[in-house]
């Protein structure tokens, strides 16, 4: 069991995609246990992102993160890293495959709708940095999703 941040960006916001967002992440089969909307400070903007500190395109992402409310949460299943990640698709949305979110959502990388952690080590840092340990909700699933996985 492994959980993730995810996060619905501004153009998904304002362009009213949060809904499809999350209904392809829970009909993959992972659990909402948080959610928020929320701004992102450039404080906050800079820390998520200090890994591509230096890059040419950082400044544009930092502007582009902090420009309008975002859809912060926080999902968990099997494997939810990569099962998150293989759902939104490639970085590039022109290069992301149909059927993922960017894939069939997006088309500029400058604009590509969702974040979602790279590993589960990352997941760690990055949902302490968006939710308190105590806006983390663990609740029994009605559904076997999870029984059949061996
Ligand atoms: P990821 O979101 O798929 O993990 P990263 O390489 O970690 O991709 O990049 C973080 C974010 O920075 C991307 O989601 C995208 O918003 C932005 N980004 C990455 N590369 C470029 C670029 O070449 N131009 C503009 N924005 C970029
Ligand atoms: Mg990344």
């Amino acid at each position: 069991m492994e959980r993730t941040l995810i996060l619905a960006k501004p153009d998904a916001v304002q362009r009213g995609l949060v809904g499809d967002i999350i209904a392809r992440l829970e009909r993959r089969g992972l659990q909402i246990v948080a959610l928020k909307l929320m701004r992102v400070t450039p404080a906050l903007a800079h820390e998520h992102y200090k890994e591509h500190q230096g890059k040419p395109f950082f400044a544009g992402l930092i502007d582009y993160i902090t420009s309008c409310p975002i859809v912060a949460m926080v999902v968990q299943g099997p494997r939810a890293v990569d099962v998150a990640r293989s759902t939104i698709g490639a970085t590039d949305p022109a290069a992301a495959a149909p059927g993922t979110i960017r894939g069939d959502l997006g088309l500029t990388v400058g604009r590509n709708l969702v974040h979602g952690s790279d590993s589960p080590a990352s997941a760690a840092r990055e949902v302490a940095l968006f939710f308190r340990p105590d806006e983390l909700l663990d609740y029994a699933r009605s559904s076997d999703t999870w029984i059949s996985e061996n």
